[in-house]
C-alpha cells in the first residue's frame, strides 16, 4: 500500500511509483469519485448541501500531483480541488461538512500543510509565492503546490504571482487544471495566448503541459518540477488538461456546451484509464475492486454521520471569521438568524 509518507514521496522514496502504489492511487480516485457523487446526490435531493463545486473527472491531476509531494511540503487548493484534499489526508467528513454551511472546510488538523481553499479565483497564488519565498529565505526546503482553473489565468493575481515565483526561483509548482472553462467562458475567449502553458515562459520559467487524465503522466511532470523547486531551480507551471464537471451545481453547462462534446469530454474519464491499465498489469481484479466498493462504502458512510454531527455542532460558525471588525449589518443578519434558531424557523 502507498502510506501516507510515500504517497507524499517521502524522504527516500522512490520517485517512480510501484503497482501497489498506483493500487492506492486508484483507490483514492474511486474514493474521490464516490464522495463527489455522494455530494451532489444529496445536493440534488436538497439534503443540507448548498451549491457545490464538482471535481468528477479531475481526480488523475488532483491526486497524481499530491502524490509528487513530500511530507514537508504545502498546498494551496481551490473550491474544485475535493480530490485533492481527500489524497492530501484532509478529513472526508471536513469536506462533507463544507457545502451544508459549516466552516470545516476552513479548520484543517493541525499537521496537515495546508491552505484554505481559495474561492476568490487566483487570490491564493500571491500568497503560495510568498509562502514559498519566507521558506526560501529561512533555507526551509519545503515546496509549494497550487493549484488553479485557466479561468485564474486573466486574473492579475496570477501575473503579480508568476511575475514574483519568476524573479526569485520561488520553490513553487503550479498546477493549472485546464477544463477550458470558466464557468460557461471558454478558454478561447479568455486569452489569446496559443496554449496556457506558455504563460510561464513570459516569466521565465519552464511550462508543461500533459494529459490530466492520466496519473502517471502527471505525477510524472509534478515529481520532476518538485524536485527541481526544492534543488533551488525555481519554479514550474504544469497544465494537465482535464474534463469537465457542471462548473457548480447552480450550473447547467448544457446551455453552453453540445451533446457531442460532453459526450467526448466523457470518455476521457480517468478512472477506467487507470483501473484497465492495473487491470492489464495484474494489479487489479473483480475481488480487488469489491473490496474496494465496500471500504469506499463504510469509509463515506462514516464521514457523513460525522459530518452530521460538525453541521450539528453550532450553525452560528458560519458567522464566524469573517470580519475582525463586523459591521452593523451583518450584526443584524447574525441576530436574526440566532431568532430564528431560537424559534425552531432555522433553515434545514
Ligand atoms: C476574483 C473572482 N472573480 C470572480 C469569481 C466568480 N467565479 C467563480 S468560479 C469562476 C470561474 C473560474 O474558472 P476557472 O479558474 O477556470 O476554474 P474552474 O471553476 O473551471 O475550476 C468565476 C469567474 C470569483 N470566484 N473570484
Amino acid at each position: 500500500m502507498l502510506t501516507e509518507e510515500k504517497m507524499k514521496g517521502g524522504k527516500g522514496a522512490d520517485t517512480a511509483l510501484q503497482p501497489s502504489d498506483l493500487e492506492r492511487a486508484l483507490y483514492l480516485m474511486k474514493r474521490a469519485r464516490a464522495l463527489d457523487e455522494r455530494v451532489l446526490s444529496l445536493q440534488r435531493q436538497g439534503k443540507v448541501i448548498g451549491t457545490y463545486a464538482p471535481f468528477s473527472g479531475q481526480e488523475a491531476a488532483q491526486i497524481g500531483a499530491v502524490m509528487a509531494m513530500e511530507s514537508n511540503d504545502w498546498l494551496f487548493p481551490t473550491y474544485r480541488d475535493g480530490a485533492a484534499l481527500t489524497a492530501f489526508g484532509y478529513p472526508l467528513s471536513y469536506l462533507f461538512a463544507f457545502p451544508t454551511g459549516v466552516d470545516a472546510r476552513w479548520k484543517r488538523p493541525e499537521k496537515l500543510h495546508l491552505w484554505p481553499p481559495a474561492i476568490s479565483i487566483a487570490s491564493h497564488l500571491p500568497h503560495a509565492v510568498g509562502f514559498a519565498m519566507a521558506a526560501q529565505f529561512r533555507h526551509d526546503p519545503l515546496v509549494v503546490l497550487a493549484f488553479c482553473g485557466d479561468g485564474a489565468t486573466s486574473e492579475g493575481d496570477f501575473h503579480e504571482a508568476l511575475n514574483l515565483a519568476g524573479l526569485f526561483h520561488a520553490p513553487v509548482v503550479l498546477v493549472i487544471e485546464n477544463n477550458g472553462y470558466a464557468i460557461s467562458l471558454p478558454r478561447s475567449r479568455q486569452t489569446a495566448s496559443a496554449t496556457l502553458a506558455q504563460k510561464a515562459e513570459a516569466y521565465g520559467f519552464p511550462g508543461v503541459q500533459v494529459d490530466g487524465h492520466d496519473l502517471l503522466a502527471v505525477y510524472t511532470v509534478v515529481r520532476r518540477a518538485v524536485e527541481r523547486a526544492r534543488q533551488g531551480e525555481g519554479p514550474t507551471l504544469i497544465k494537465p488538461e482535464v474534463s469537465l464537471c457542471p462548473h457548480t451545481t447552480a450550473d447547467d453547462p448544457t446551455k453552453y456546451r453540445s451533446k457531442e462534446e460532453l459526450e467526448a469530454e466523457r470518455k476521457k474519464d480517468p478512472l477506467p484509464r487507470l483501473t484497465q491499465y492495473l487491470r492489464e498489469q495484474g494489479a487489479w481484479d473483480d475481488t480487488k475492486e469489491q473490496q474496494a466498493t465496500d471500504r469506499i462504502v463504510e469509509e463515506l458512510h462514516r464521514a457523513e454521520r460525522e459530518a452530521v454531527k460538525l453541521a450539528e455542532a453550532d450553525p452560528r460558525v458560519i458567522f464566524d471569521n469573517v470580519y475582525a471588525h463586523p459591521p452593523k449589518t451583518f450584526l443584524a443578519q447574525r441576530n436574526a438568524f440566532l431568532r430564528e434558531l431560537r424559534e425552531g424557523g432555522a433553515p434545514s
